[in-house]
């Protein structure tokens, strides 16, 4: 295997005119091979560039039959100097292997020529990401999560890390997946919430990028029982706190992709999302008087169903939050006033990306809450015992990353920007 080894030479840094009379080594798979009379050329691809292999039939024998049985898709190894031909860079073989041969026919077509199904992009992700358009979703996803790690670094937030198996229910609501977890029964956690509020304590920002869990026969477009949360949480701050840096972080992302991204969007055929000014905070009473001022009577203290988001969507385009709803549509751990609550969920036209707030801190007013919302105090007491040795006001928020990265791509469906999906029909890949 000696002769395969990776050489620090990729294809990007080949594709480069300063190699020109140079001899390289590279690998890439064949994405494509043109047979124009008596020269065969090779499109060679490793996931960073492109560069053409040319050979001459006239040129080496074992070279051009190594070549011609060559399958697309399949791995080689090519050593040859890299020459300039009108204006197109190429590589002109001394040596060439047949590392992995591509059985055909392939499932998927991996020059995007002949489009495949989402089900089947999904079935056979691994080859599907040699697909560029593919592949520039995934490398976007990759930006986007470096760019909310420097945020939140650059803000002074410490990373964390909080259990996914635990003993009861994180904060209510969401159906849990069950686990056997020797002879007791565990669940997959739903989201960080308590932990992150906990860790305020001494830790003052904290952050997790995740996956959790939610046993939820959803068939939609933006929900999956397997998600990545972007969680924060920190001490001092109220709700408005919590907006402020939520709406820092998406403006340093969407900085970022304008800088950064820009050729995986160019892939993509569109521009990447438009820098926002400032993210606008509408009550929740506003927008009610509003639905209803359209025709649709929902009742005070319900959330927005898709009918009456589509009807908000339709005046508030692009990012904005929903502030200040009421007591009955959030969970028992949101701070109280009266009827109301310091909360908020950002959106984008009619999806939900986020939600977050003010968190209650103290004692006997959390454990009301808990009661208040029917749940048993019991499986409580472990959380709510730390608030008794001086928990600090806090208020954070957990941001969808799928979905996040779904509308700044533009994606039909939460699936398209998630490797290995996984929804109530879905376990495989
Ligand atoms: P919530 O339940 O609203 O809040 O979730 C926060 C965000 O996570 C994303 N999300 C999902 N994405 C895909 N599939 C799902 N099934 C799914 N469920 C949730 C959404 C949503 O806005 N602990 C609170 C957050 C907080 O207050 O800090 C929470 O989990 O984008």
């Amino acid at each position: 295997m000696d002769k395969y080894m990776m050489e620090p030479k990729t294809i990007r840094t080949v594709d480069a005119e300063k190699f020109v009379g140079e001899t390289v080594k590279i690998y890439g798979w064949v994405e494509d091979k043109r047979i124009l009379g008596n020269i065969m050329f090779l499109t060679l691809k490793d996931g960073y560039g492109k560069i053409q292999v040319t050979i001459k039939k006239t040129g080496d024998a074992s070279i051009y039959n190594r070549a011609l049985a060559t399958q697309r898709q399949s791995v080689v190894y090519v050593i040859g100097k890299v020459s300039k031909y009108e204006n197109v860079l190429e590589l002109i073989p001394e040596k060439y292997f047949l590392v992995s041969q591509a059985h055909h026919p392939l499932p998927i077509d991996p020059t995007g020529r002949t489009p495949a199904s989402l089900p089947n992009l999904i079935e056979y992700r691994p080859l599907s990401l040699r697909i560029d358009r593919v592949n520039a979703v995934f490398r976007i996803r990759g930006l986007v999560k470096k760019l909310i790690r420097e945020y939140f670094y650059g803000i002074g937030a410490v990373e964390v890390d909080t259990p996914k198996i635990i003993a009861a229910a994180s904060e209510g609501g969401a159906e849990l997946f069950k686990v056997e977890y020797f002879d007791e029964q565990a669940y997959l956690a739903q989201s960080p919430q308590l932990y992150k509020e906990q860790l305020t304590m001494g830790l003052t920002y904290v952050f997790e990028i995740a996956q959790f869990y939610r046993a939820e026969k959803s068939h939609t477009r933006k929900h999956l029982t397997e998600f990545t949360s972007v969680d924060f949480e920190g001490a001092y701050i109220d709700y408005n706190g919590a907006m402020d840096v939520l709406e820092g972080l998406v403006k340093h992302v969407l900085k970022g992709l304008a800088e950064e991204g820009r050729r995986y969007y160019e892939v993509l055929g569109r521009e990447p999302p438009k820098p926002v000014e400032s993210i606008p905070r509408i009550r929740y009473d506003d927008l009610y008087e509003y639905v209803r001022s359209r025709g649709k009577m929902i009742k005070w203290g319900d959330d927005f169903d898709s009918e009456a988001l589509s009807i908000i969507a339709e005046k508030y385009r692009g990012f904005y939050f929903i502030i200040d709803w009421p007591w009955d549509t959030k969970p028992f751990y949101i701070y109280r006033v009266g009827d109301y609550t310091q909360s908020f969920d950002l959106m984008y036209n009619e999806m939900e990306l986020a939600s977050g707030g003010t968190r209650e801190h103290r004692y006997s007013e959390l454990r009301k809450g808990i009661i208040d919302k029917d749940l048993n105090i019991k499986s409580f007491e472990y959380h709510v015992r730390y608030y008794k040795y001086g928990m600090p006001p806090h208020a954070g928020f957990g941001l969808g990353l799928d979905r996040f990265v779904q509308i700044l791509v533009g994606a039909e469906n939460i699936r398209e920007v998630v490797l290995y999906p996984r929804d109530p029909e879905r376990l495989i890949p």
